[in-house]
């Protein structure tokens, strides 16, 4: 069936149905449900829509706008309303003291990363008091936007002391490969996972919805001699993740 034959509003749109709105946010939503509308395929514009289904564009903006919040549906500037492709969901195992690259390689995805900050800094208080530093110190810091099979997934922001990372310039791919190769690779880590709205810049760098869910991940990680090695916050797309977990007796 084509699209213009799905939105017809014989058998769908009526007086009782509710508001005339949110009758055509479900008639789309079970278009994308149902394949009528498939992922990446354009929506018809905004005044066809209104012309078959009789409905204003007012209403018809609406009802789209609400398919944008929820994440089924993107604009893409200039060029009209497409559906999303489905995010399919990554598990990642708690038990592990994996990298990012690895995690990826496992499931035969190449990462990539977008750098949005990498040098020496002067320490914040809270990196002082993470990594166990003088006051006054440098900290290598690491920012990256990381995409695996080209999609964005989370956004990292890594502190190390700088005596573990002298030069963050010689992190290229994986921050791990680079300590390993120095000998300074983590053995141990603390995590702690909290839920998260994603602020505007953020939601855009992950490209979904501004207030969208996401999970933040603090790491600490440990060298063999139980120093600090690593402060880590990433926030990961919601829509993308499960951490799994498991427990014994
Ligand atoms: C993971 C770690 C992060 C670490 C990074 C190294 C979580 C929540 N975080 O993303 O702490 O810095 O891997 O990855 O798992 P890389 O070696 O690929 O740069």
């Amino acid at each position: 069936m084509s699209v213009i034959e799905f939105l017809r509003p014989e058998g769908w749109l009526g007086e009782t149905g509710g508001p005339r709105y949110v009758q055509l946010r479900q008639r789309l939503e079970t278009g994308i449900e149902s394949g009528v509308l498939p992922p990446n395929s354009s929506l018809p514009p905004e005044r066809e829509i209104a012309e078959i289904t009789e409905l204003s564009r007012v209403t018809v903006r609406k009802a789209i706008q609400e398919l944008v919040r929820e994440g089924l549906i993107e604009q893409r500037q200039g060029s009209g309303s497409f559906v999303r492709e489905p995010m399919s969901r990554m598990e990642q195992s708690l038990s592990h003291l994996t990298s990012f690259t690895e995690d990826m390689a496992q499931r035969g995805m190449e990462t990539t990363s977008r750098w949005l900050e990498r040098g020496v800094f002067l320490a914040t208080r809270g990196e002082i008091d993470a990594l166990d530093l003088d006051a006054g110190a440098e900290v290598a810091r690491i920012y990256r936007l990381r995409e695996a099979g080209g999609r964005p997934m989370a956004l990292e922001r890594a502190s190390l002391p700088l005596d573990i990372l002298p030069n963050p310039l010689e992190v290229t791919t994986s921050l791990y490969e680079v300590l390993e190769r120095r000998g300074q690779r983590p053995v141990r880590a603390l995590q702690k996972i909290s839920a998260i709205n994603l602020e505007p810049r953020e939601a855009d760098l992950l490209n979904v919805p501004e207030g969208a869910a996401g999970l933040s991940i603090e790491r600490t990680s440990y060298l063999v001699s139980g120093r600090v090695a690593e402060l880590t916050r990433s926030l990961y797309r919601g829509d993308a993740y499960d951490f799994v977990a498991e427990l014994r007796l």
